[in-house]
């Protein structure tokens, strides 16, 4: 059977998945929830209704909803041309740009089960992913280091047996990659899409992570679409919306709480920027008329220091999302007066669960919590972190979750699936959260070993294993310590045999190992040995208050060698 010429192959042949116990599935089907449409519907419904509206705005161009959903046709045909077909898997690499619209849509309709890297991600991220998906399509951008020439395609070829086809955008092109603008003005012909059906994995969402390995997240045509449609309706979107794309457009929360494809649902518009630099955003928004923006804690805060003088600019703002880490109460108060806009207090994750503050919270809500569940059949429970029994509202406690959009398990990980998720199928974040009597959440902590740096998360583990493989490091330990602007930053205790080593050469060694910049510790403290818990294990609650409170004066154990991450950076290349 020709898998091009059906709408779908044998399910033996789609990408596998832990799937949701029939009786929630069809629960979840009788409420609404899913729909079993394709979220290809994202683009085509709107195109139907308002072609010519545009959907996308850049620097660099724009496109109408036909226009976008043209070059998706196209390129998926031009996919179909060289040979692929539903059920293979993509690994895609792009910026914030037009482009990856045409691609997410192009291999939803083919089929073709992606994950997006973000595009500070590195040698050992994209490697991972590759790894764990065996890609048949690479997509990247020359605008990337990664893929300025052929050498990282070539080295990754030699573990890809099933790897057909290289796209990289821009750039001059080299042996074995072709060009996706070339595929992209290629004709659609009569290109019928063969997107996979709708309880199937649509694409890879990234997990923050607390483990060695970079985990992947299959997130259902159902399921997240279901997620898409909901937010949308709680934030109030419509054709008039103009949604400013700043932080990461391949993130979860940009991609989808409601983020850019649900700008799209609602038939608005979605205006890219390179980042969330405030000068640049305020001018785009003024340019632009934007209506609505996304943003983490950290950028909130420095928008908040740039905007005297500019307020002009912001008038079109109505709304201003923030979430991704803790935001402090005292600058959350002060987003209305100063950068003249609403505020929404979002709390989400690439798993599932998202939290909004509503639109017609009290003030009380809006700028102490994170909001509650979006869906009313999200099952949260908040347990004692040990007994894992219920605490009462008002007492902290792990957050637990199961729902209509909430994954059961993370792609091929058995083991680290059996830790986060218990035998209900409810799945723990390792978030510690405070549960009021309306039953609004506040995240006052987390369990898991990861930094939130200003909403960029680092695993422990995955750093704390490269540190080990330095010659010069027998031990070391990833912790989190407190930073104004960031919220949290890294600091890596690290036992050395020489006592010698600095923080440049931690940083220029984990640059070289290939991992994103923002994972690379922002400080590095040396240490004779590293303090134990009674069973043996690093205390990383020691070591965290030893941070804050000063590590222990004249206690032989420390040699105070602590480089900043100002003097470090000015001092060492920037990467690639
Ligand atoms: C405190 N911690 C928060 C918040 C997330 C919408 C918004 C954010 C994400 C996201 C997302 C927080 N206050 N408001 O996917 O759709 C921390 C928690 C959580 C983790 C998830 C979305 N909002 N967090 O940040 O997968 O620790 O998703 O478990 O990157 O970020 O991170 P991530």
């Amino acid at each position: 059977m020709s898998s091009q010429a059906t709408s779908t192959v044998n399910s033996a042949e789609l990408v596998e998945f832990s799937r949701w116990p029939q009786a929630l599935a069809d629960f979840y089907r009788q409420q609404g929830y899913w729909t079993d449409r394709p979220m290809t519907d994202l683009l085509s419904l709107p195109c139907q209704r308002r072609p010519d509206t545009l959907a996308l705005i850049s620097e660099h161009g724009s496109l109408s909803y036909l226009e976008l959903e043209q070059r998706s046709s196209q390129l998926a045909a031009a996919l179909q041309r060289r040979g692929l077909h539903q059920g293979q898997t993509a690994v895609v690499q792009l910026a914030n740009q037009l482009e990856y619209f045409v691609v997410f849509f192009a291999l939803l309709k083919l089929g073709i089960t992606p994950v997006n890297a973000l595009f500070s991600h590195q040698r050992r991220e994209l490697t991972s992913y590759a790894e764990q998906l065996q890609p048949a399509l690479i997509i990247g951008s020359a605008e990337h280091a990664l893929f300025a020439d052929k050498g990282f395609i070539d080295e990754l070829r030699l573990s890809l047996k099933q790897l057909q086809l290289v796209l990289v955008d821009g750039g001059v092109g080299y042996a074995g990659a072709e060009s996706l603008q070339q595929l992209i003005h290629e004709a659609a012909e009569d290109f019928q899409p063969t997107p996979t059906p709708a309880d199937e994995v649509a694409f890879f969402q990234l997990s923050g992570g607390s483990t060695g390995t970079p985990k992947l997240i299959p997130r259902t045509h159902n399921d997240y679409y279901y997620s898409i449609r909901r937010s949308v309706e709680i934030c109030q979107l419509d054709h008039n919306t103009r949604f400013l794309c700043a932080l990461p457009i391949a993130h979860n929360y940009t991609m989808s709480s409601p983020g850019s494809l649900g700008v799209f649902y609602a038939g608005g518009t979605v205006v890219l920027a390179p980042g969330p630099e405030a000068i640049n955003c305020f001018r785009l928004i003024e340019k632009y008329q934007v209506s609505m923006v996304a943003l983490v804690p950290s950028a909130v805060a420095l928008w908040l220091q740039a905007v005297p003088g500019h307020q002009q600019q912001l008038a079109s703002l109505q709304l201003l999302q923030v979430g991704g880490a803790s935001f402090a109460e005292a600058l959350a108060r002060r987003v209305p007066a100063e950068l003249g806009c609403q505020l929404q207090q979002v709390f989400g994750m690439a798993e599932g669960l998202v939290n909004y503050t509503r639109l017609n919270d009290d003030d009380q809500h809006r700028y102490t919590t994170q909001g509650y569940p979006m869906c009313p059949d999200d099952e949260v429970q908040v347990v004692d972190p040990e007994s894992r029994l219920p605490v009462a509202n008002g007492q902290p406690g792990l957050l637990l979750v199961r729902g209509p959009y909430t994954f059961r398990g993370y792609y091929r990980a058995p083991q680290h699936n059996a830790e986060v998720f218990n035998e209900d199928g409810f799945y723990a974040s390792g978030d510690l959260v405070v549960r009021d009597d309306a039953g609004y959440l506040q995240v006052v902590g987390r369990i898991k070993d990861q930094i939130n740096r200003g909403g960029e998360k680092v695993a422990a583990e995955e750093i704390e294993n490269l540190l080990l493989h330095h010659p010069d490091i027998y031990q070391a330990a990833l912790i989190s310590v407190p930073d104004q602007l960031m919220g949290e930053k890294s600091l890596a205790c690290i036992v050395s045999h020489s006592g010698k080593l600095r923080a440049i050469d931690v940083r220029k060694y984990l640059r070289a190992e290939g991992i994103a910049e923002y994972k690379l510790p922002d400080k590095v403290q040396l240490l004779a040995r590293l303090p134990l818990t009674p069973v043996g294990k690093t205390s990383k609650t020691l070591l965290r208050q030893w941070a804050e409170a000063g590590f222990p004066a004249g206690c032989d154990e420390v040699h105070a060698t602590e480089l900043s991450l100002t003097e470090a950076s000015t001092t060492e290349q920037p990467a690639g």
